[in-house]
């Protein structure tokens, strides 16, 4: 086969793998609104705050058992455990050698959790700004986290996860008076990417804007 060719099929693969994911997210999705379960995706980069900002989230809801969190990790149960903490059920799934989750994890999860217990479930995806892109996993709303110590070009260097998104929050501002960076710049970055994405600056450490976030995802304001 000629380099050309090689290309032309590596890609078609690619859209392939795409299409049947969409299909199996779809199928999610349909599930998780015959139980009437209010879905959100965190995906962002390594260490940007997911599972802080979820810690935030879960923290401030009042009932815990009805809150299923799906927590993608390469190897480890950190994340799962510190969730665990505040009472809610946790599924942990190491993807070994994949940098995200796809569709297909969360149906095999599906399979095995009774639906009708939840009124939320939460998936934190692998920390990566890249890998998850493409690979929507079926819930409600996609939530990308990053923070202002991965720089202020964090965000127009990885357009494609702020198009697939709907919600972005840039995290750890209490850092900005010893960071170098325009907040401004990095807001209008994502405007451009995506003009319906809905934005929030927080921080985990001072709660700022924490309950404005819960707010919103919770009354279901972003749209
Ligand atoms: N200063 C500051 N630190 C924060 C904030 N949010 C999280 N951190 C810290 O950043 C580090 C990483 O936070 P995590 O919540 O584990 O980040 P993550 O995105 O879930 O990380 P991975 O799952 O490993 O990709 C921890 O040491 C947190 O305490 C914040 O708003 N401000
Ligand atoms: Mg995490």
């Amino acid at each position: 086969m000629s380099k050309k060719g090689k290309i032309s099929r590596i890609i078609e693969l690619n859209e392939d793998l795409i299409r049947n994911n969409d299909i199996i997210a779809a199928h999610n999705n349909k599930l998780f609104s015959e139980k009437k379960i209010k879905s959100f995706e965190i995906v962002g980069a390594i260490g940007a705050g997911k599972t802080s900002i979820l810690e935030s989230i879960i923290n401030q809801l009042s009932k815990k058992e009805d809150i299923l969190v799906i927590n993608g990790d390469i190897a480890t149960r950190i994340d799962a455990n510190r969730i665990e903490k505040y009472g809610v059920r946790t599924i942990q799934i190491n993807t070994g050698r994949e940098c995200a989750l796809n569709a297909y994890h969360i149906s095999q999860v599906l399979k095995h959790v009774n639906l009708d217990r939840y009124k939320y479930i939460f998936i934190e995806n692998v920390g990566n700004l890249i890998c998850p892109s493409d690979f929507i996993l079926g819930a409600d709303k996609r939530i990308v986290v990053v923070s202002i110590t991965e720089g202020e070009w964090v965000i127009k260097k990885h357009p494609l996860l702020f198009k697939m998104s709907d919600i972005a929050i840039i995290n750890k501002i209490d850092l900005l008076d010893i960071l170098d960076i325009d907040i401004e710049n990095m807001i209008d970055d994502a405007k451009k990417i995506n003009p319906n994405i809905k934005i929030f600056i927080t921080s985990t450490k001072t709660e700022t804007n924490i309950e404005e976030l819960l707010t919103n995802l919770i009354e279901e304001k972003i749209h």
